[in-house]
């Protein structure tokens, strides 16, 4: 495998509205990320990917643009963008922008114009169709965010676009190759200002099923998951390695697909060595108990299906290339909430799942506040969502006939929002996020749980993630921890997540994922304690004897 730039790096998923905010208007902004590069040096991250600060009118949070070339008032100017990446530059740290091409906000220029003249050339950026009312949509795919993924164009009665997420998302048509060159030539704008790259927003979406036609429907409106239409579409790779030569390619760029629905022999065409994509990243685990009927038929996943999810995924890539390894994201429930037992708080158990998910192969992802073990928000009340995706949920779980009580307790252990509660700097009010009032209210532990209790604190999360960090940089163990196979290791065993890393020499990853103890026998003699979680660890020649939620780190004999 060809040797990248990035691979030894650690990269670290900063959600601007959350995560500091310098002016006191209750939203993080990019001076108040500026002000934090010391902290991020200090964790030992050296990629950071923004999640978006394009002007949007926010109906999905930023992820609806409606200027590609420009920063939102409300995240700051360009000037700070560039201050952001100079900066950044000088303490060693690439920046990466989330790039959102599957679609556009419909205050972009481009689908004004498309409104205006729909026959006209911007006519041809999206999915414009006749229709008048009484006949069949062109197809009955349900948008992610729920009901279907047609709308009338606005001023055209007799005629609708196609949306695969909100309305205010209409989506870009791909097929058209002018649309295709102003994508590329917007994504070299930025990489010629300085940027490290770009994390790649829903992107298998790109390439629609043409003509649109009906499935079988899913739920009781009639409609099917847009994702059923993607397991038939061929030719998204064509797109993407385009894609990839007019852009990426020319500037060594790293780029992460966020793929969902691949199909296993794409994967070289992905991220092989002259893959389109530098990584992807690995949702499997993710992807576990969810129900594509509703959020809250889903259920959470147990240590094992973990275990197997991330194995197999860990075995679908071999030495393919590098997945991009996470816990959770700004989609997700905070990972330490969703995939340790309900209740379970300990540092030793967060520590755990976070460093069973460093360690293994591929890029590890550290999504802002994990390092501190934040957690979902508890006594969510139905008006504090901001999410679409939530407020969707929750109608589709009242549809279901669960009661309001019912529905809310079911969104709120998924909720996006459960990863957008800022940042818990500091006990102060505000939680040093803020002077002002936050945008969405705060997790209230943030009294307990915060930066300034944990940094320099023996034994905390946030120092064990330094730790890590730390130790897949280091000259001894770097290479074996990035380039290294997986091998798992006594993979039957219920509740044992262990693992060897094979390469220049070999370590063990041995986690114990449960609150009891367990004993596990040694592949090979150790050699020496790399990282704990707990105080002490009890081994013989050839047992370890793991404490409850003890994860245990150790070079052996190769
Ligand atoms: O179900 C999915 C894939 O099978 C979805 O998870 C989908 O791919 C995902 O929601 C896409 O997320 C990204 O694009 C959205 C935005 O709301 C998310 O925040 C972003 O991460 C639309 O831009
Ligand atoms: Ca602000």
């Amino acid at each position: 495998m060809q040797r990248k730039w990035w691979h030894g790096k650690t990269a670290y998923q900063i959600y601007p509205k959350s995560f500091c905010d310098s002016n006191g208007d209750g939203i993080g902004d990019l001076r108040g990320v500026i002000s934090k590069l010391d902290y991020l040096r200090e964790l030992g991250v050296e990629i950071v990917w923004l999640s978006p600060v394009y002007p949007s009118p926010m109906a999905d949070q930023g992820y609806d643009i409606s200027d590609y070339y420009g920063i939102d008032p409300r995240f700051g100017t360009m000037d700070d963008m560039d201050e952001l990446i100079a900066k950044a530059r000088e303490r060693g740290i690439s920046i990466v922008m989330d790039l959102v091409v599957n679609h556009c906000s419909d205050e972009h220029e481009w689908f004004r114009r498309a409104c205006e003249d729909p026959d006209g050339p911007y006519g041809q950026f999206f999915y414009i169709r006749d229709w008048h009312e009484g006949e069949p949509l062109p197809c009955n795919w349900r948008s992610y965010f729920g009901g279907p993924c047609w709308e009338t164009l606005p001023g055209h009665p007799d005629k609708i676009y196609f949306h695969a997420f909100h309305k205010k998302q209409p989506d870009l048509n791909w097929e058209n190759p002018k649309l295709r060159r102003e994508i590329y030539k917007m994504i070299n704008w930025w990489l010629d200002r300085g940027l490290g790259g770009f994390r790649i927003d829903a992107i298998i979406n790109i390439k629609k099923l043409l003509p649109f036609r009906d499935f079988p429907a899913d739920r009781d409106d009639g409609l099917c998951a847009i994702q059923r239409m993607l397991a038939e579409t061929e030719g998204v790779n064509v797109f993407l390695r385009e894609m990839a030569d007019e852009t990426f390619c020319l500037y060594d760029a790293f780029s992460v697909g966020e793929v969902f629905n691949e199909k296993t022999e794409d994967l070289p065409l992905i991220i092989g060595d002259d893959g389109y994509f530098s990584s992807m990243f690995d949702f499997s685990e993710h992807l576990l108990g969810l129900d594509r009927r509703g959020w809250h038929l889903s259920h959470l996943p147990t240590a094992e299906e973990y275990k197997q999810a991330a194995f197999a995924a860990q075995a679908r890539v071999a030495d393919i290339g590098f997945l991009s390894n996470i816990i959770e994201n700004h989609d997700e429930p905070r990972g330490v909430s969703h995939y340790l037992p309900q209740g379970e708080r300990s540092d030793a158990a967060k520590k755990l799942l976070g460093g069973l998910n460093f360690l293994l192969r591929g890029l590890p992802f550290l999504y802002q506040g994990q390092e501190l073990g934040m957690e979902n928000r508890t006594g969510w009340t139905l008006g504090e969502f901001d999410d679409v995706n939530t407020l969707d949920q929750y109608e589709v779980a009242l549809r279901a006939g669960l009661t309001p009580e019912q529905a809310l307790r079911a969104v709120s252990l998924y909720s996006r929002d459960n990863a957008r509660t800022p940042f818990q700097w500091d006990a102060s009010p505000g939680a040093g996020f803020t002077t002002g009032t936050p945008w969405l209210p705060l997790n209230p532990n943030y009294r307990e749980l915060n930066l300034a209790a944990q940094r320099g604190r023996e034994g905390s999360v946030y120092e064990f993630y330094r730790s890590l960090i730390a130790l897949r940089k280091s000259g001894e163990y770097g290479e074996t921890l990035v380039y290294g196979e997986t091998v798992p290791w006594l993979a039957e065993q219920r509740n044992l997540m262990a693992y060897l890393r094979r390469g220049e020499r070999t370590v063990l990853v041995a986690g114990n994922f449960q609150g009891e103890p367990q004993d596990m026998r040694l592949p090979a003699p150790l050699r020496k304690l790399l990282l704990n979680n707990l105080e002490t660890l009890d081994a013989d020649g050839e047992t370890l004897h793991l404490a409850p939620w003890q994860l245990a780190v150790v070079e052996v004999e190769g």
